[in-house]
């Protein structure tokens, strides 16, 4: 009994995972999303901005730098701290760059 509710735990799990991996893939399939590596540098949650030291991205043509990006409302930060590795993926809006997703990198 205690075996099978942990299977049926695991296998939820399962599914929040593969549900976050097709979340990450539909944002990435619009076409103005791109993806980056960084290492977060600072995380203001009052003003909803993350600083990040990311490495280049070739979608826009953008070498390594730090710079800060606008957290979108719904990311879920899930954690994430100065210092962290992490994949993120955004979006140009309104000549702002904005969070769409963010995860720690393996
Ligand atoms: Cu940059």
């Amino acid at each position: 009994m205690k075996r099978n509710l942990r299977i049926i735990f695991i296998n939820i799990f399962m599914i929040f995972l593969l549900a976050g991996e097709i979340a990450m893939q539909s944002v990435h399939a619009s076409a103005e999303s791109h993806e980056g590596v960084a290492t977060v540098q600072m995380i203001d949650l009052d003003k909803g901005i993350a600083r990040l030291a990311h490495a280049p991205i070739d979608s826009l043509n953008w070498s390594a730098m730090t710079m800060n990006f606008r957290v979108g409302e719904h990311v879920r930060l899930q954690g994430i701290k100065a210092n962290d590795k992490v994949i993120f993926i955004f979006m140009q809006t309104s000549g702002e760059y904005v969070i769409t997703a963010i995860r720690p990198a393996q």
